[in-house]
């Protein structure tokens, strides 16, 4: 299968533009959306004073349907395709605005019918979505398909030998879930690059998430599979985003008894701590001796972000490419969150010259 090892590939798409959400609703009020289209632009900004490697977009030609499906199911990728329009059809003029829930069951917590889906495009918008701060406008669906492409295609282009690949994706996607949105992602880009090298032939996987959030979405999805090893570092659910998931204890379901690791760290953490974290998280997934490794890249541990709160500094972050790459496995990047916009680009390189360094 990954044989020969060869140069990093970037897979760019420009419609990421395509996905410029508004605002998005924070702690009782409408507030400017952090998610934001130029911080890929800074990332490309960057790459062009120090490139790594060589850029590339994903081939027309990929079974991009078929790599969704193995993730996502059919009546979520099919409230995401015809969601605008509904949304518009509600009433049009909200066509100026973008579509954010306001009403949700609480799926599993009371007696809520969850087997009569409402018609209501408002209600069904929180069937499908676990907050109000991921703002689905009319570029979302195509913005969120090209980057699910180049997830497939950074997968593809790792079965044919490139050593490191990244996917440089926005919307995010380690939030989303088989069936939901939320977080600013819709897509989970690194579980569908997951799934499509194993229909490959690769047989172990793991995930290592190091966004400041914790990665809830790819933990549900994996949860009962010991063939896909999920671990994240990430802020302590007890008080950050997404709140729900996220803790020590949750060790994995089933068969996936034990292909779970969270570490969760106060707020406040800094470099050194949280390196010794990163340094157990890899000593953890070479023990399990993937044939792979998948990297959920957030830039939102940088003492910077506006949102977060972790202490990373920017040199921090070669370092952290430098550790990654000292695995030796085949290495595919998403890139996450990360909201100091303008240090995005710099912070964001600066993981993939560090891993490019690793001889
Ligand atoms: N209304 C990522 O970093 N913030 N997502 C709270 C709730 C959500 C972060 C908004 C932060 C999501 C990919
Ligand atoms: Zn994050």
């Amino acid at each position: 299968h990954v044989r020969s090892r060869r140069q990093r590939q970037m897979c760019i798409r420009d419609s990421h533009q395509l996905h410029r959400g508004q605002q998005e609703m924070f702690r009782g009020q409408l507030v400017d959306c952090h998610e934001v289209p130029q911080r890929l632009d800074h990332v490309i900004h960057e790459l062009a004073k120090r490139p790594v490697g060589e850029m590339l977009k994903p081939p027309s030609h990929l079974d991009l349907d078929a790599a969704l499906l193995r993730v996502h199911t059919s009546d979520y990728l099919s409230f995401l395709s015809t969601a605008w329009t509904e949304w518009v059809q509600l009433n049009p003029d909200n066509a100026n605005r973008d579509a954010l829930p306001s009403v949700w069951p609480l799926p599993g917590r009371h007696a809520f019918r969850m087997d009569k889906p409402p018609l209501n495009f408002a209600a069904k918008l929180g069937q499908y979505a676990f907050d109000a701060g991921t703002p689905l406008m009319s570029g979302t669906w195509a913005a969120a398909r090209e980057g699910a492409a180049c997830a497939v295609a950074a997968a593809q282009a790792l079965m044919d030998g490139e050593r490191a690949t990244v996917a440089l994706t926005r919307p995010p996607g380690h939030h989303a879930g088989a069936a939901y949105m939320g977080g600013y992602c819709f897509l989970n880009n690194a579980a569908i690059a997951a799934e499509h090298l194993k229909a490959q032939g690769i047989e172990r996987i793991a995930i290592l998430d190091i966004d400041y959030h914790h990665g809830n979405g790819t933990q549900a999805i994996f949860d009962e599979r010991r063939d896909v090893y999920t671990v994240s570092i990430h802020g302590d659910p007890l008080t950050e985003y997404p709140f729900f998931l996220g803790h020590a204890d949750e060790r994995g379901s089933k068969e996936g008894e034990g292909y779970n690791l969270n570490l969760p760290l106060p707020r406040g953490t800094g470099f050194e701590d949280w390196y010794a974290n990163l340094n157990l998280a890899l000593q953890v997934v070479s023990d399990y001796a993937p044939q792979a490794l998948i990297v959920p890249l957030g830039l939102d541990t940088y003492e910077g972000d506006p949102i977060s709160g972790f202490k990373l500094k920017s040199e921090n972050y070669v370092t952290v490419g430098l550790a990654l790459a000292s695995l030796g496995l085949p290495t595919l990047l998403t890139l996450e969150g990360g909201y100091a916009v303008a240090e995005f680009g710099v912070n964001t390189v600066n993981v993939l010259e560090g891993f490019q360094s690793c001889r």
